[in-house]
């Protein structure tokens, strides 16, 4: 669809701009050096963060994906279920509903009100909320909550789809950490852009065409197959 084509373009901006999206070399969590990072941590103010979170809430709204409410994996997906779901309430769309969310704490608490959930009771269809799925650690450790809760992972919500095969040089998996997720918990994996929107704007961008051929060269090694 040309109007996704769109904002996924402009979330790629939106990324340089804010330096949150780089190219050079990065030793990822993989042990690969990418010639690009993407460091969500860095949408750190009021404004990136508003914007950040009006790109996930018309994802997930485009997306077609029905759902009940949101759950933000700590540490960093707790701002973004907080300001995905203050997003949501702006979009047509959703028709004035007030999308309840919630998140873990990483240690459970032994006073006050105690446990490790915070935040709306876990019930219904749930969309878990990150920012990349590298291993797929965080995404596991949700969908084992959201189950134990009595509640229903329905999607996984992230920003960048790096499109990378899983495993190690020499024995590649032929499916990336993304796939696995959805082919394991049987739930979509929506993503605001991928590798391919990153690389559709080097090649049409002459600002960036030093790093064509770097990013390239990593997806014609790592990518997973079209
Ligand atoms: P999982 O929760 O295991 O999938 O790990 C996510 C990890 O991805 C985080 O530890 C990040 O440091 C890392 N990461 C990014 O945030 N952005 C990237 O572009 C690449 C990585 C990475 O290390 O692969």
């Amino acid at each position: 669809m040309a109007d996704n084509l769109h904002a996924r373009t402009d979330f790629v901006r939106f990324s340089l701009e804010q330096g949150v999206l780089r190219f050079g070399q990065f030793k990822v969590k993989s042990g690969r050096v990418s010639p690009y990072f993407f460091n969500a941590g860095l949408f750190n103010s009021g404004v990136s963060v508003g914007r950040l979170a009006t790109f996930y809430a018309q994802t997930l709204a485009a997306s077609g994906v029905e759902f009940d409410m949101l759950f933000g994996p700590a540490y960093k997906g707790i701002p973004l279920a907080t300001a995905t779901a203050v997003a949501l309430a702006s979009q047509p769309s959703m028709q004035d509903r007030s999308i309840p969310f919630a998140f873990n704490r990483k240690e459970a608490k032994d006073h006050g009100e105690g446990g490790v959930l915070v935040g709306a009771p876990l019930q219904g269809r749930v969309v878990i909320i990150d920012d990349v799925i590298t291993a797929g650690t965080s995404v596991r450790e949700s969908v084992e909550i959201i189950r134990h809760a009595g509640a229903q992972p329905a999607a996984v919500l992230i920003a960048l789809d790096r499109m990378e095969r899983a495993g190690p040089d020499d024995a590649l998996s032929p499916h990336s950490a993304v796939q696995d997720v959805a082919n394991n918990y049987g739930i979509p994996v929506i993503s605001i852009a991928s590798l391919d929107d990153i690389m559709a704007l080097l090649q049409h961008d002459e600002q960036f065409s030093e790093h064509r051929e770097a990013v390239a060269a990593y997806r014609n090694k790592y990518g997973v197959v079209r």
